[in-house]
């Protein structure tokens, strides 16, 4: 009875025990400006670690010491340089550990937003011995500190760059945590499982078998469906994080910088009625329905000797091998020849990646005349440019699966990838009745890959990669 205890005691222990995570813990105190290089009405100088309050003191003349006051108040006083000149009146912000952003004990120093003024109190808080921080490495900090988990961290970043109110909507989520309570309640039903297992392992000594095979293949299905729905959402992830590649494509003349122009509503690229006006690849980003889409206009398909076009006609070619939507311009006026049905053929190619929607242009100029499915515009009154708006949005929303949790993130994707194959071979195990040890295994391999995105398991590297693509202060 005491042996089966102790096992029993095991198991519960094993469904609770976690991976280490292995990285090395900084413990200098380090320091940048948290606001953009250039002018503006303030700057922010950001200082953590154990060595904060000192540093910040050497240079703070207030009513009180920085080091003598609460957390979490701010206090008006003058920064002094090293020559004893005042630099500039500042207000500093305290923000005792753990109760910051990264954890430590961390100063925010606002000066006057010159470019001077905040390059010189930064200089002389690193004179005072604290170091230049590296990008991303207070919010690196604060993940090492467990203030937040990886794939937190990761929205830091992408919360940042959010250029439309999709992406900002699916950062927002990622950073209070959405993704990684999504993540984290699959790994425990993983953990549950693979316990399980071992647990029948402990007792095949004494010939018990106690699980049934059928439910443990379930419960893996279940995790995969949605690990699976998370991949799939990558879909509209991705395009909420970077936006939507419109590429715009046609003969010469039939009218794509027209376009161009009249959706951003300025005169960005010039018009003209010779064809080959257009050269060059020309980007330009507007927001349609709170999602972000990138509008390239290229230089017209057709057969050319002239260099300088060969090589604009060679660019459109590429750049629709990474679009999300190309818009095959057709302009009525102009006969269907071979460079028409060329330029159709090249489209059909990217049909597996980009939706492709057919646009007649120039309706003010033909009477009636439709192109069977093509969705009729005119650049010059602007008519059915808002049926033409619809379908882009149109193109790009759909269901998200699973709890509306959102995938943005390609780390994320390969990692969700990573575990299906893991998942997979262990039902494929399971079904062909290999040992408990095996599945296991692979269950495992599963609750790592899992892990990874939001830390539990990780390695320097893979941070470093993370954090040194986040701007320098953040
Ligand atoms: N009436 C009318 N003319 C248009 C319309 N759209 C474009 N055009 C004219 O068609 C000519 C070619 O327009 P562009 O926008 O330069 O055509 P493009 O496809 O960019 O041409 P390339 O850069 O040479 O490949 C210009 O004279 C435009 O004024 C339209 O909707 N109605
Ligand atoms: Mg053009």
């Amino acid at each position: 009875m005491l042996p089966c205890l102790c096992k029993f005691i095991i198991y519960y222990f094993k469904q609770f025990q976690e991976f280490t995570v292995s990285v090395f813990v900084e413990e200098d105190t380090i320091a940048a400006i948290a606001t953009p290089v250039g002018e503006g009405g303030i700057a922010v100088i950001r200082i953590s670690g154990p060595d904060a309050l000192a540093f910040a003191d050497k240079g703070f003349r207030g009513k009180a010491a920085l080091s003598a006051v609460p957390s979490h108040t701010i206090h008006f006083g003058e920064f002094i340089g090293a020559d004893g000149g005042v630099i500039d009146q500042v207000v500093a912000a305290t923000f005792r550990a753990p109760h910051s952003y990264t954890g430590e004990e961390t100063i925010e120093l606002s000066c006057h937003g010159g470019l001077y003024v905040s390059k010189k109190i930064l200089e002389t808080v690193l004179d005072f011995g604290a170091r230049l921080a590296g990008p991303g490495e207070f919010t690196r900090r604060a993940f090492l500190n467990g203030r937040i988990d990886l794939a937190q961290a990761e929205a830091v970043s992408d919360l940042i760059r959010a250029r439309s109110e999709q992406s900002h909507k699916a950062s927002m989520e990622q950073l209070e945590g959405k993704l990684s309570t999504r993540i984290n309640s699959l790994r425990e039903q993983l953990l549950k499982t693979s316990g399980l297992l071992e647990l029948e392992l402990d007792f095949s000594e004494e010939g018990l078998e106690f699980i049934d095979k059928t439910n443990i293949i379930k419960e893996i299905e279940s995790v995969s469906s949605f690990v699976q729905s998370l991949v799939d959402s990558y879909r509209f992830g991705k395009v909420y994080r970077e936006g939507v590649k419109v590429v715009i494509a046609g003969k010469p003349n039939v009218g794509k910088s027209s376009l161009l122009n009249c959706l951003l509503n300025e005169n960005r690229a010039i018009v003209t009625d010779i064809p080959g006006t257009t050269r060059d690849v020309i980007e330009e980003n507007i927001v349609i329905g709170g999602i972000l889409f990138r509008l390239v206009d290229t230089a017209g398909i057709r057969e050319s000797t002239d260099i300088v076009e060969s090589e604009g006609i060679r660019r459109s070619a590429a750049e629709m091998e990474t679009a999300d939507v190309i818009l095959r311009l057709a302009d009525p006026t102009q006969v269907f020849d071979d460079a028409d049905a060329t330029l159709k053929e090249s489209i059909s190619l990217h049909s597996d990646h980009a939706r492709v929607i057919t646009i007649q242009t120039k309706s003010d100029l033909v009477n009636g005349v439709r192109i069977p499915n093509a969705v009729a515009i005119s650049s010059l009154t602007g008519a059915g440019l808002g049926e033409l708006r619809l379908q882009l949005t149109s193109a790009v929303t759909g269901h998200v699966g699973g709890d509306g949790v959102v995938l943005t993130n390609v780390r994320h994707r390969d990692i969700c990838l990573k575990a299906l194959r893991s998942l997979a071979t262990a039902k494929e195990s399971l079904l062909h009745n290999a040992s408990n040890e095996l599945v296991s295994l692979d269950l495992q391999a599963a609750l790592i890959s899992l892990g990874e995105i939001v830390g539990v398991v990780t390695s320097e590297d893979v941070l470093n990669n993370i954090f040194g693509s986040f701007c320098i202060g953040k």
